[in-house]
């Protein structure tokens, strides 16, 4: 518990083994509750985090073959926390910065924060293609959702419980992770903010497709937008169709 309010740490998980000790081991003691979601781990990740007496649930389900996704939206459902706190497995955010994220959206009654890895602090570690395409969606998110952001594919976000209607009806793949800070963002009755974080450098090799991972990212940016314009247009239909219904009564 951080003042006053219990924390949930959601950790989606493919393959971790040999990161999990790295982040399982350093949680900070505030933390009520960790929940370990396995998505298709062929290695030894579920045994390795029950092993740290944290909760583990498998979620299998995929989606282009990636279930970064459902393992989130399984996270969050378990979560009983007043805040909950999503982050890559991987070891590279910095779960040591909660209290001074969670202070911040405390003082400031922030919904959602999204830790934004940009402008790079010094240490930061991030290769530059990844840069150049998240400069790249964030520009695609701009121009077509409205929205001024610095990290549109954060692996850190940190929300009050309240937000949960909000964030936990999505993407089964990757972009869970636009999404779940476009639909925060876009949300009235939410607050939404970023929140400058450091990133560490993964261990290990990373299995991460990054060209193909962005160009379904900008793909799915322009179609999540264009369907939402298309149940608008279906829901002005529909009340028009009513109206005129009525006025005939
Ligand atoms: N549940 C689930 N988790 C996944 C899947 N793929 C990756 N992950 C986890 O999601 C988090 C982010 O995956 P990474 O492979 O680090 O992806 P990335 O951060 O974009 O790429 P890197 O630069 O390699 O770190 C990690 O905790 C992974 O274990 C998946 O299909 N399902
Ligand atoms: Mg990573």
């Amino acid at each position: 518990m951080y003042k006053n309010k219990t924390i949930s740490l959601c950790l989606p998980c493919r393959n971790e083994a040999k990161n999990i000790p790295r982040i399982l081991g350093n949680i900070p003691e505030y933390i009520d509750e960790i929940i370990v979601v396995s998505n298709c781990s062929t290695d030894d990740s579920i045994d390795v985090a029950r092993k740290h007496g944290v909760v583990v649930i498998e979620d299998n389900r995929t989606q282009n073959g990636i279930g970064y996704g459902f393992a989130h939206q399984t996270a969050i459902e378990a979560a009983t926390g007043d805040i909950v706190v999503g982050v890559d497995c991987d070891g590279t955010y910095p779960v040591e910065a909660l209290t001074d994220i969670i202070d911040h959206m405390l003082a400031d009654k922030i919904d959602f924060v999204s830790c934004s890895r940009y402008p790079l602090q010094e240490g930061t570690r991030i290769p530059l293609k990844l840069r150049v395409g998240v400069k790249l969606l964030n520009l695609e998110v701009r121009l077509l959702y409205g929205l001024k952001v610095k990290d549109i594919l954060s692996g850190m976000w940190v929300f009050r419980k309240e937000a949960k209607p909000s964030v936990n009806q999505m993407a089964g793949d990757w972009n869970f992770s636009p999404q779940v800070k476009i639909n925060a963002a876009k949300n009235t009755s939410l607050s939404f903010k970023e929140f400058p974080i450091l990133q560490r450098a993964r261990l290990g090799h990373s299995h991460q497709a990054y060209f193909k991972t962005g160009l379904r990212h900008a793909i799915w940016l322009l179609t999540n937008k264009l369907s939402g314009i298309l149940r608008k247009d279906e829901a002005a239909l529909n009340t028009s169709t009513v109206q005129e219904a009525a006025s005939f009564e």
